[in-house]
């Protein structure tokens, strides 16, 4: 459990001892205030106090769950999340939300809020307590999205998934309630539209209306209180943290404002003074006004360079043996700042940072950015779990990009199926099921808290690493096959190729990599290969006492 104990006071915890035992008489009150001081500003220097996973020991990766129903989630964490290593899952909303019924219920409804009951189409506050409660007893943690920008776009009037009434003219959401004193108007946005326009203009992206939806006035007292009381309500209900919506149209001082209103997390799950993980929506690819660096430091940030660098790579149009530097010297961030992701909900069908990404709709290329992305030791990994549409691309644009979770006729959303060989049915695409993705969650379980090691690469698109001693990976991205031996770092034996198969009674039932006692293994991929890729780790060795997943 130490690893939930926050730094500050374990250094704290260290540095009294060592003045206790060298010089204890010579200490002063002023002397101990100045180590203090220090030690605190130390802590936040090193990733601060909402950076921090508040995953269970030995979990190191989250899936999007995109638009499940609770009910749904809860059966996922225990049958399949718990046991395969996973830390925990990202929510949709669960707040109040607008119908929108033309389009027929699009999934962006769910970004227009209209209240913070906890009622939607993924189930009621009930169905929310009880999932987050049976993913928590399987250590499985919930991080919900949470819309604290703006409510719905401005215009038209209605009754919320809740039964709440509101009105985007007058600005009234008396669910919450807020009314028109609550959102930023001409006085905070000069545009003549009080929508944003301007990317190079701090004070218009923060505060003008993205999307025309009605933009919160979050300097104000009453605004940070009613927020932060909604996000306190879900702390109560045992989330485990928040990705922070249109973090990029909040200013950073607010965020640190309603941040510092959060409680410790549910002291049934998590030990007391647990803070939050948080992690915000900056989209900064590097061209606009606003930067992510902003945002770092107090909390962490999605990147969204990362996946669509790790496209360009896998699909040929940067070699990949570039990536032996991958990570800040690719001009990203911290590692300990960012969650990482091939693609989200909004990239994957053009909306948000546009398209470009690789999805499941390129499975081979998907599956291999995944892989990477997993074996490597940068970011805090999140997986995109999907559902099908009907992807329709017209002049350049997906004229389907709007489409909603498969559903009933009633419109309720359809449950996510498991089918015998254990992928989802009702058009729920599962890729957090795939093999491939599910395995290299447990490499990257077995092998934390080692570094890249043994790199090699035949100077174009085949790149091999391992893991300190405790995994290794190969993947041949390239038009021409490989047949090389190299230097694993791993113990001899005979372990299981987690790509090709499971681990599973002791044995494999994919392919076996042989490493000798200097090593070395051999091995040949062909460039045409489904799944271009070898994996191994100590947790999946031969006849090795157990399966290992966490
Ligand atoms: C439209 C026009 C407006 C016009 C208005 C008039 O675009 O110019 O003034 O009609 O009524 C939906 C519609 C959009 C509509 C708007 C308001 O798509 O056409 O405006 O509603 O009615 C999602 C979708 C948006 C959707 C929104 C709210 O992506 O299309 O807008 O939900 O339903 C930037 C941001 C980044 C953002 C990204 C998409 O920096 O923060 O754009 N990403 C997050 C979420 C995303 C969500 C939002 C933010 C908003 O990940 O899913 O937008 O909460 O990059
Ligand atoms: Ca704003």
């Amino acid at each position: 459990m130490i690893g939930f104990v926050p730094k500050t006071h374990l250094r704290y915890v260290q540095f009294k001892t060592r003045y206790a035992t060298d010089k204890t008489d010579t200490v002063t009150v002023i002397e101990m205030f100045l180590v203090l001081v220090v030690v605190l500003s130390l802590g936040l220097a090193q990733g601060g106090t909402w950076s921090n996973p508040t995953c269970a020991p030995g979990r190191h990766t989250i899936t999007h769950l995109f638009e499940w129903k609770w009910s749904d989630i809860a059966a996922e964490c225990e049958r399949f999340l718990g046991p395969y290593g996973y830390c925990g899952v990202q929510i949709s909303p669960p707040n109040e939300n607008r119908v929108v019924t033309s389009p027929n219920r699009p999934w962006w409804e769910r970004y227009q809020p209209v209240s913070y009951k906890l009622t939607t189409r993924s189930g009621n506050e009930d169905d929310f307590r009880d999932m987050v409660q049976r993913c928590n007893k399987v250590n499985v943690r919930v991080y919900a999205d949470v819309v604290i920008n703006h409510m719905t776009g401005s215009g038209g009037s209605g009754t919320g998934t809740g039964g709440s009434h509101w009105d985007g003219n007058s600005l009234s959401y008396p669910g919450v309630p807020f009314s028109s004193w609550d959102f930023n108007s001409g006085s905070e946005c000069q545009t003549g539209d009080g929508n944003i326009h301007n990317y190079n203009d701090p004070n218009e992206v923060r505060n003008c209306r993205l999307v025309s939806l009605v933009d919160l006035k979050l300097s104000k007292d009453y605004v940070r209180d009613t927020v932060a009381g909604y996000l306190n309500h879900l702390i109560s209900l045992g989330v485990a943290g928040f990705r922070v919506d249109a973090a990029k149209h909040m200013w950073p001082g607010d965020l640190r404002s309603v941040f510092g209103r959060l409680n410790g997390l549910n002291t049934a799950y998590f030990p007391s003074g647990t803070k939050p993980f948080i992690y915000q929506e900056v989209i900064d690819m590097g061209h606009e006004a606003i930067h992510a660096s902003e945002y770092t430091g107090f909390a962490r940030v999605t990147n969204f360079i990362y996946g669509i660098k790790l496209a360009d790579v896998f699909r040929h149009r940067n070699q990949a043996k570039w990536l032996r530097t991958w990570g800040q010297q690719w001009g990203m961030p911290n590692s300990n700042d960012v969650v990482v992701f091939i693609d989200n909900h909004d990239n994957q069908r053009g909306h948000g940072g546009g398209g470009g990404v690789l999805t499941f709709f390129e499975p081979r290329a998907y599956k291999m950015a995944t892989e990477f992305m997993l074996a490597h030791p940068y970011g805090f990994t999140r997986v995109m779990s999907s559902y099908k549409w009907n992807r329709n691309i017209q002049g350049g644009d997906d004229i389907n990009n709007w489409q909603g979770p498969p559903h009933n006729g009633d419109m309720s959303i359809k449950g996510a199926t498991i089918q015998s060989d254990m992928s989802c049915g009702n058009g729920w695409v599962c890729e957090h099921r795939w093999r491939q993705i599910y395995n290299m969650v447990a490499f990257r379980n077995v092998v934390m808290g080692t570094t890249m090691a043994n790199w090699w690469d035949n100077g174009d698109y085949a790149i091999a690493f391992s893991r300190g001693n405790k995994g290794f990976i190969v993947i041949n991205a390239g038009t021409t096959d490989i047949n090389v031996n190299l230097q694993t770092g791993l113990p001899q034996g005979t372990y299981c190729d987690v790509i090709s198969g499971d681990y599973n009674n002791g044995g494999c039932t994919g392919n076996q990599v042989h490493v000798g006692g200097d090593g070395h293994a051999h091995f040949h991929i062909s460039h045409s290969s489904d799944d271009p890729v070898v994996a191994i780790h100590i947790g999946a060795k031969k006849g090795s006492e157990k399966k290992v997943t966490t």
